[in-house]
């Protein structure tokens, strides 16, 4: 007996093991645990880079001046080249595109102007065997005015349809409250032939859906794990904080002249959302093992690992601290010009907090902000080694790092001489708060130069030819005239081009578990124009310099590093020595 219950104990000791080694195998090494994360359990998305592509703007295949499914499916290869592991698709829904493609009509079609459902499913399958993951843009805050359910609540105000939305009746003659949408103008407007109002946080094309109404919930949860079963890999979550709404609709004192309050003060009062983001995520992500990022702004300090730890609503969430650096107080005319002290100290806080909850998608564009290029750098950087420097502050932070499409070849804003050359419903809210204010039309017309979401959606640069190779057509929008100069054809025949930049620095995250799990040290954090940081994984450490000054400056390089090797530069004559002289906008990377 005495054997048996020692091999039973044995045994039992075995099991233990092997499940220990099962959790080892999982886990980051060991020996930094409780700095970077070691309970976090290894996902197939942790070292994949992702690039999002516009599809309006991307490549037009039939001359109709739009972009297409077949432009996107036509450029996989140059995608794989650069390196890319997972796309994100802007929406390529059925829609009337007030909002460009984010006000959906049918969400179980494809937009007739990129192509058809056959267009798709031929994408998927090219991706499939190109070994691409593919992300689409989940867009379940509002739907478009033109949708049958939003149609059928119009045609019967009192019926059920109406429950999807925010039907509420008006007061005194007015709407229900004092909100403004994103869009400008009041959030509620009013359902023709009654006293009632409908709510949408954005245009008034866009209700907002009824999260309260588990018939809306399983619809959309329905339409989800639809697309999941056509073979996509996870979604990009919009605008998603404004599911949860403070029912009461309270009024708030108005933070503009127009005696209106923008809508996120509401929102900010709703609790709760935790609830319905859990269900979205058992109903539908988690049986596919998705890969989900949330655009999720103003998240409360104690929620982050909520929304991002471990057993988080999503995989991962952008990172938009640098971005609403540059929110102006009343709009794009009163935006504050970027701080680069403040830039730095929001990115440092964002890796400080995650470093022991989970990953945030880094990025530094996406198509409803400016080009980095231009935001971001000081005039005397705006040149390729600058546009370089850029992607080394962002690209080797913790994180999964995304590419908007054209950034990856350095390009620029656009300068319009006229508010009817923008297309943005946006843009023309905030020209005309812009002169509304007291702005002169130059004044107005700069604002939109620097904050446009129209910047980022000039079509994409392929090659020097006539609409710079995207049509053969006059596109949907202007192209960027720059494109003599900046096109991607260029960038590929080049060896020293930010294209090729970009795809060593990307090679670089593919193959390094210190670039992808290591931890994140800010140093020379009190220096006025250097952003360096140190990433440490065990014994493996780099190091990273980007001098943001237009004057050369010498560092002490920390001892540990004076054998170390140049990982990657963007100037060709890079040494490692116990003093690092940094040129203007150089940027540096060097392993121990
Ligand atoms: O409210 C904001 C920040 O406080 C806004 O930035 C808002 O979250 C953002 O504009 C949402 O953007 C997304 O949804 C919009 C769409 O126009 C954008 O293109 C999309 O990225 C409505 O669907
Ligand atoms: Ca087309």
């Amino acid at each position: 007996p005495a054997t048996r219950s020692e091999s039973v104990f044995s045994k039992i000791l075995l099991i233990l093991n092997n499940f220990k080694q099962l959790e080892m195998s999982f886990a980051i090494t060991p020996e930094s645990n409780e700095r970077n994360g070691a309970f976090m359990k290894r996902k197939w998305w942790h070292d994949k880079v992702a690039y999002q592509i516009y599809p309006k703007s991307f490549l037009d295949t039939n001359g109709d001046g739009i972009g297409d499914l077949k432009g996107i499916i036509s450029k996989l290869d140059y995608l794989k080249e650069l390196g890319i592991d997972i796309i994100w698709l802007s929406p390529v829904y059925e829609s009337p595109f007030v909002d460009q493609g984010y006000d959906i009509s049918d969400y179980y079609k494809i937009a007739e102007q990129f192509g058809t459902m056959d267009d798709f499913d031929t994408l998927v399958a090219e991706m499939k065997k190109h070994g691409m993951h593919l992300i689409m843009d989940l867009v379940v805050n509002h739907c478009s005015d033109k949708h049958e359910w939003f149609q059928k609540a119009l045609a019967d105000p009192d019926g059920p349809y109406a429950g999807y939305f925010y039907f509420r009746e008006g007061k005194d003659g007015k709407a229900p409250s004092n909100y403004r949408s994103n869009f400008g103008g009041s959030a509620w407007t009013k359902v023709p032939g009654t006293n009632k109002y409908y709510l949408h946080t954005f245009a008034k094309e866009q209700p907002d859906l009824n999260w309260e109404n588990p018939v809306v919930r399983k619809k959309i949860y329905e339409m989800i794990n639809w697309w999941f079963e056509k073979g996509i890999s996870g979604f990009r979550i919009d605008a998603i904080i404004n599911i949860k709404k403070n029912l009461d609709f309270p009024s708030f004192p108005a933070d503009g002249d127009d005696g209106l309050v923008s809508c996120d003060k509401m929102l900010a009062s709703a609790h709760g959302i935790g609830t319905f983001l859990e269900e979205m995520k058992h109903e539908t992500f988690d049986k596919y093992d998705a890969f989900t990022v949330g655009e999720v702004f103003h998240l409360k300090e104690d929620e982050l690992r909520e929304f991002i730890g471990e057993d988080g609503h999503f995989s991962t969430k952008f990172d938009f601290s640098a971005h609403v650096l540059s929110y102006g107080e009343h709009g794009w005319y009163d935006a504050p010009a970027l701080d680069f002290n403040r830039w730095r100290t929001a990115l440092f806080d964002t890796q400080k907090a995650d470093l022991t909850v989970g990953f945030e998608a880094n990025i530094i564009e996406n198509h409803d902000e400016p080009r980095g290029a231009t935001h971001y750098l000081p005039a005397h950087a705006r040149n390729e080694a600058g546009v370089k420097m850029l992607a080394a502050t962002y690209f080797l932070l913790r994180g999964i790092p995304f590419i908007y499409q054209g950034q990856e070849i350095g390009m620029t804003n656009c300068v319009r001489n006229d508010i009817s050359e923008y297309d943005d419903i946006s843009t023309k809210d905030q020209y005309q708060a812009a002169l509304n204010a007291g702005c002169s039309k130059e004044a107005a017309l700069h604002a939109c130069y620097e904050n446009s979401r129209d910047n980022a959606r000039t079509p994409m640069q392929w090659d020097d030819s006539a609409y710079a190779g995207f049509s053969t057509a006059t596109p949907w929008i202007m192209v960027n005239p720059n494109y003599t100069k900046i096109n991607a054809r260029d960038q590929i025949n080049r060896e020293d081009s930010v294209f090729k930049y970009y795809q060593k620095l990307i090679k670089l995250r593919h193959e390094s578990e210190l670039i992808v799990y290591g931890t994140y040290d800010l140093i020379l954090d009190d220096d006025k124009d250097i952003y360096a940081y140190i990433r440490t994984l065990g014994d493996e450490k780099l190091i990273v310099y980007c001098n943001f000054s237009e004057n050369t400056r010498e560092v002490e390089l920390p001892k540990e590093f004076t054998n170390g090797k140049v990982l990657i530069s963007n100037y060709s004559d890079a040494k490692v020595n116990h003093k690092i002289t940094l040129r203007p906008y150089e940027a540096i990377v060097i392993q121990k």
